[in-house]
């Protein structure tokens, strides 16, 4: 009876609604002008670019949410093994341009649009960038959810809603200032608030012992609750009809909150408290590559990690019964070492919570994580036992507890070797006894995985060596990928079409590796105009875009120059310093040039763009640097269109779509040894920009695809980097400086002198590449030689655009090992052990 009741009210409700929304250009202006009048509450006969924008995007919200919802409902039909990626950083950038295209819908929203009296582009950059996140490591989990939707994968990413992203880079007088992006000020349409989704987060407190069943329990006495409550993005896939969800969670005050205060009447102050609770989201840590053991920073992993874990297994426990499944169930991947108290917190929810004791709850815990690392060096991110102790008691019981356990089994494998021991410890001892979390998540995790070859060989033989020698099967490689989807369709449809054209299909939207079908025009001379026409579109652009927000300058940048960029988050170890010096030192050479060969230069408009973390002062002093070079080279009326350099403020994802196929010439300068992967490099070499690089991260696997011949190396080997850093040492005590080439020391003396202005800012700039100072750690100084030599070959190449063309192509068509499709499946495959499940239409 209740059955036939129930159906009897599903059959009449659907049938009040008019099957699925209709993707036709009519039926999208309608719909569009419904959202003005009642979304956006304008008058259908008045509205602007944004309000547009907004229109659009809530009828574009309305497709993804049926999509969405249709996936969802598969997945729990058919209870697939399910991946929650779990991360801090998810760098989406925009969302309306990649939504219509994965929904497959571009055309007629264009179009839609164009009967509307709007242009599709001029309202696609209304919206404002989705940045929660700092850089490569955040853009790859932004990639990684492309791809897990368009695979068909039953995935969840979980993170942080936070109300102030990356900061917003502005310059003033060539010095960085950082202002705050509220980017929900305007509504943030592509989420969903799920106001009935909450979870309390608990913190503080004490732990008590207490007698259940006969057996003695640890419980936690929380000292403060807030409440996460659940904001929802989904993320469409492209040629399918899977829109998987990314869960944001945002802080609030719980209405348990401080229930103390308000009974003894302090109504005001208590308030005022519950205001606190919010601030645990409030605010994106704006340190790239460095970790500060801040109270306020672990309380958002916790939060994060609390609130995703009990989704995670009230998810679980609505499907099944027992636990032992939950491997089979539930694979957890850890995205970098931020997440990782979740392995304290899985076993806390199993052994305190489930009662299904010590020894179970670990055996399940060790089947489930997999770990991600970012980084080259050993000195990952710890936690202070001080802070771990009042925020999270029962927390440090369960780590030593992990760790007690971890070192007695060590010693049963080597024995009492106690400096080893100390090294694997997850516990650090000293001045500041600490939690180190990627001991912690390599000791917990049953897959460790590198992000490059060159990444994991690292961990293998310095990084992790001791973990290598215990559990060599838990290491492997996966290099990292870029989505296709945003890197080529979205930022550059001049190539998009260029390509469908040429290979006669569309698929390699799907499938990258078709790109290498590009080889087969490789001389053809149609195919060679259209291409370098695409590129040419694409510097126009960028030249507008350069000369607008540069008006006051009134630079003007020719179009015959090479495009040469660097962009990226500014660090010593990427060496935009390198980049910079060589700048002078063409200036230099082009300030002694007669007429004559002059006439033989390669213009070059020089590109630079990148935040520096707020507290990183060299890292700003290279900003000032690059400015107060501009400003010289750029005024000089003897050097003209030879030589522009270029500030470009503000670099984020959607600046990157407009630079990136607008360049001839990528710069990707770490010292050997230093970038795990890189990113960057990949999207460049999707959009047929020539990379000028050293052997470093993934660019080595590049170089694998394409052949040395088809980019400019340069640079120390990683085998040649710390034999090199020896003799700079060994140099030290007599100096010779006769060691540093003359190009370099001159450049060096120039701005050490004031040549460029602000000779005492830039002195401990200098000091950083100068022996008994800096001692140049990063080799600018023997690596410069190298890296000019790799300019001229550059500018070599440009001249006969013949070639430069065949290398532009064969940069594309070898690129799609570098699709993050690539290294998805291979996660899913190997690491994850999930299966596709696609919704069916
Ligand atoms: C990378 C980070 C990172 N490595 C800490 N590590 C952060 C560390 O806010 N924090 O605390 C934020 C980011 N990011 C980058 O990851 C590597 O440097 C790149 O080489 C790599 O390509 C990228 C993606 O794997």
């Amino acid at each position: 009876e209740g059955l036939g009741e129930h159906r009897a009210k599903a059959e009449r409700m659907y049938s009040l609604m008019d099957g699925f929304l209709k993707n036709d250009p009519i039926s999208l202006q309608k719909d569009i002008l419904h959202h003005v009048e009642y979304t956006v509450a304008r008058s259908r006969f008045s509205f602007d670019d944004f309000e547009a924008y907004q229109a659009l995007a809530h009828t574009v919200r309305d497709r993804l949410i049926e999509r969405w919802h249709d996936t969802h409902i598969y997945f729990k039909r058919t209870k697939p093994k399910r991946l929650y990626f779990l991360s801090l950083e998810f760098l989406m950038g925009r969302s309306l341009s990649n939504s219509v295209i994965n929904l497959g819908i571009e055309d007629q929203c264009a179009e839609a649009l164009n009967q509307l009296g709007f242009e599709f582009e001029v309202v696609a950059e209304q919206e404002g960038d989705a940045a929660l996140g700092n850089g490569g490591l955040a853009r790859l989990s932004a990639c990684q959810m492309d791809s897990l939707a368009t695979l068909d994968y039953p995935a969840w990413g979980y993170g942080l809603r936070y109300e102030y992203g990356l900061f917003r880079q502005i310059i003033v007088d060539g010095f960085q200032h950082e202002k705050p992006d509220y980017w929900l000020n305007f509504g943030n349409p592509w989420e969903i608030e799920r106001i009935h989704v909450t979870y309390e987060v608990k913190f503080y407190g004490t732990v008590e012992e207490v007698e259940m069943n006969g057996e003695k329990q640890k419980v936690w006495i929380p000292g403060e609750t807030v409440e996460a409550v659940a904001y929802d993005n989904p993320i469409p896939g492209y040629g399918t009809r899977n829109t998987i969800n990314l869960r944001l969670w945002a802080a609030k005050p719980s209405s348990k909150f401080d229930l103390e205060a308000y009974n003894t009447g302090d109504y005001i102050n208590s308030v005022v408290n519950r205001q606190k609770a919010e601030t645990i989201s409030n605010v994106l840590y704006p340190d790239d590559r460095s970790h500060q053991g801040k109270e306020l920073r672990l309380k958002q992993q916790y939060f994060f990690v609390s609130a995703s874990l009990q989704d995670i297994m009230r998810r679980f426990k609505e499907e099944h019964t027992n636990f032992d499944e939950l491997p089979e169930k539930v694979a957890l991947h850890l995205n970098d070492t931020h997440p990782s108290l979740s392995i304290a917190e899985v076993m806390r929810m199993l052994v305190d919570e489930e009662h299904l004791g010590w020894h179970k709850a670990w055996d399940i815990v060790c089947k489930i994580f997999s770990f991600t690392t970012h980084t080259m060096v050993t000195d990952g991110e710890k936690i202070p036992v001080d802070l771990l102790e009042s925020l999270l008691p029962r927390h440090l019981e369960i780590l030593y507890e992990i760790n007690f356990n971890f070192l007695e089994e060590l010693k049963k494998r080597i024995g009492l070797d106690y400096s080893r021991l100390a090294l694997l410890s997850i516990v650090e001892e000293g001045a500041m006894k600490s939690i180190r979390m990627a001991n912690l998540a390599i000791v917990c995790s049953h897959t460790v995985n590198g992000v490059s070859k060159l990444h994991l060989e690292r961990l293998k033989t310095k990084t992790f060596k001791d973990f290598y020698g215990l559990y060599p099967e838990k290491f492997q490689c996966k290099t990292n990928g870029v989505t296709q989807r945003r890197w080529i369709v979205v930022s550059n449809p001049g190539l998009r079409d260029l390509i469908s054209k040429w290979l006669g299909t569309e698929a390699w939207i799907r499938d990258a590796d078709l790109l290498s079908g590009l080889r087969d025009h490789l001389d053809n001379a149609d195919f060679h105009l259209e291409w370098k026409m695409v590129k040419k579109v694409n510097k126009m652009r960028l030249a507008e875009y350069i000369e607008a927000f540069l008006t006051l300058s009134l630079l003007q940048v020719s179009l015959d120059a090479m495009f040469d960029v660097q962009v990226k988050r500014i660090h010593e170890y990427k060496r935009q310093l390198l980049n910079i010096f060589g700048i002078i030192h063409r200036y230099n050479c082009l300030k002694n040039m007669d007429k004559d060969s002059r006439r033989k230069v390669v213009p070059r408009v020089c590109i630079i763009g990148g935040k520096a973390a707020p507290g990183y002062e060299i890292a700003k002093k290279i900003i000032k640097l690059c400015h107060a070079v501009a400003e010289k080279i750029n005024n000089d009326t003897d050097i003209g269109d030879l030589l522009k350099v270029v500030f470009i403020p503000d670099y984020n994802v959607s600046v990157a779509e407009l630079v990136i196929p607008g360049a001839d010439l990528s710069q990707h300068l770490s010292t050997a040894g230093n970038e795990a992967s890189g990113t960057g490099n990949m999207k460049f070499l999707m959009n047929g920009c020539l990379l000028l690089a050293t052997a470093d991260g993934s660019t080595v696997e590049i170089i694998e695809e394409i052949g040395e011949d088809n980019l400019f190396l340069f640079g120390a080997k990683v085998h040649e980097v710390e034999k090199r850093r020896q003799k700079r040492l060994s140099n030290l005590a007599p100096l010779q400086p006769a060691k540093v080439p003359l190009h370099f020391a001159r450049v060096l003396r120039m701005v050490r002198d004031g040549y460029f202005g602000h000779k005492d800012y830039f002195k401990s700039l200098c000091e950083t590449v100068e022996f008994g100072f800096g001692n140049d750690y990063y080799l600018l100084t023997s690596d410069f030689g190298s890296y000019l030599e790799a300019q001229a070959a550059a500018d070599k190449a440009f001249v006969n655009q013949d070639k430069w063309t065949r290398m532009s192509i064969l940069s594309v068509a070898g690129s799609g090992r570098f699709s993050s499709d690539r290294t998805i499946q291979d996660y899913a495959e190997s690491t994850w052990k999930i299966n596709p499940c696609r919704c069916p239409l």
